[in-house]
This record gives C-alpha cells, sequence and structure tokens, in this order.
C-alpha cells in the first residue's frame, strides 16, 4: 500500500524491487551510452556522486561553467540517450499510483553513490513546472535519506531508503530540502558496493 509520508509525499516501498532485473539492465544500457561522471558545485568542487541522464533533458553540473537542464552533454556535446520505454512507463505508472495523472517526465536523472558518497541538504528548483511531482527510485545499497521542512533551517527527518524504493515527490512537499548521508558500506546481490538513484522529472514540459 502507498504510505503517505507528508503532504504530497508518497512512499511506495519496494514497489522498484520486483522487476530490478529490468531496472537495473536498462539503466545499465543508458550507461553504456552515457558512461557516469563526476558533478561539480558552482564553485568548482567535485561532488562524491556521479551522474548520467536520459531523457530529451538532463541535468549537468558543470562546475563553473554552470548547472542545469540541457538538452546535451556539456562536455561530450552529444545528445541525452532517449529515455527508454520501459522507464518512462514505469516513472508513469508510480506517479499516477501516488495519485499524479499525467505524469510523463522528459529526465531520468541518475545518480551513482560509491561507500562514503553523499549529498548536502538543497531543494530542486530548476524545473519549470513545480505543479509536476518528481518520482525517486532507489536500487542497491541502502542509504539514510534526510528531508526537512521549506526553510534549509527547518528540522530534519531520516529516512532509510533501500532497495527497490519510490518516492514521490508532488504538491506541498515538492519543495522540501532533503539529503542523502553518507553511503554506508555494505555489499548489494545486484550493485555490489554501490547505490543508484534515479530521479524522473518534467523538467521542461508543462503538467
Ligand atoms: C524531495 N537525489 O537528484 S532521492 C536529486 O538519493 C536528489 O540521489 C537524492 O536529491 C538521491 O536531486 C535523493 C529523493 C528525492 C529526490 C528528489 C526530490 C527527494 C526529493 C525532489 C523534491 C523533494
Ligand atoms: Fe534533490
Amino acid at each position: 500500500p502507498a504510505q503517505p509520508l507528508a503532504e504530497g509525499a508518497v512512499l511506495l516501498r519496494g514497489w522498484a524491487a520486483r522487476q530490478d532485473a529490468a531496472w537495473i539492465a536498462t539503466v545499465r544500457q543508458v550507461l553504456a551510452q552515457q558512461p557516469l561522471q563526476a558533478a561539480f558545485t558552482a564553485g568548482g568542487r567535485p561532488m562524491s556522486v556521479r551522474t548520467s541522464n536520459c531523457g530529451e533533458w538532463g541535468w549537468a553540473a558543470a562546475g563553473l561553467r554552470g548547472y542545469g537542464y540541457t538538452r546535451s552533454d556539456p562536455l561530450s556535446g552529444r545528445p541525452w540517450p532517449a529515455m527508454p520505454t520501459f522507464l518512462q512507463q514505469q516513472a508513469q505508472a508510480l506517479a499516477a499510483q501516488a495519485g499524479y495523472p499525467g505524469f510523463d517526465p522528459d529526465v531520468c536523472l541518475i545518480n551513482a553513490y560509491a561507500v562514503g558518497a553523499r549529498m548536502g541538504l538543497h531543494h530542486d528548483a530548476d524545473e519549470r513546472d513545480k505543479a509536476a511531482p518528481i518520482v525517486s527510485v532507489s536500487l542497491g545499497l541502502p542509504c539514510h535519506f534526510v528531508w526537512g521542512g521549506l526553510q534549509r533551517s527547518d528540522p530534519v527527518r531520516s529516512l532509510r531508503l533501500e532497495h527497490g524504493d519510490v518516492l514521490v515527490w508532488g504538491g506541498a512537499s515538492r519543495m522540501v530540502f532533503h539529503g542523502v548521508r553518507p553511503l554506508p558500506a555494505g555489499q548489494h546481490h545486484l550493485l555490489g558496493a554501490e547505490r543508484w538513484n534515479l530521479t524522473f522529472r518534467m523538467a521542461q514540459r508543462p503538467y
């Protein structure tokens, strides 16, 4: 059953685990076309997370050259690979299950965490239509996800995200601050010592 986490935020615990082999094989096909690469903060510092994208748009963090949604990889100049139908359809179905029919993502951002990798507290504000939810799918090693309120200084709650967990962030929760604590060591039977997070977004399309 769908668990409401907060207003507009829904946790579909383990929903991507049922077809995890298909999820992982499909992501590997994307990564063969668009390899994971280090991201850089606006200040030019390398981030610990490595990223890839598929879809009409992709989110690139190219440090001093800026960050945001682009049609092609700023490093290679090549257009982002198309979003595989499996990912597009799964994301649409998961959003609908969470109460967001009509979700049609134009971006899937892939974040890969090695042991120790983290993501600092931030909110996602680069998408044009904030009425569209964001669908997040976690695969591989479990992590400690933290999330708070609409202000950076608001108190945070912590949630352990495991392989197959799906979170849909919309409505009043769309702009909450969130992050990921340094990834604890471990071994996952499909992904080894890694965690992948996929976020499906409507970055440029109206919802
Ligand atoms: C809440 N990713 O890509 S997933 C990101 O695990 C990002 O890689 C994290 O934050 C990760 O921007 C967290 C959960 C998540 C994703 C997007 C959200 C929570 C969110 C967007 C709005 C509010
Ligand atoms: Fe985020």
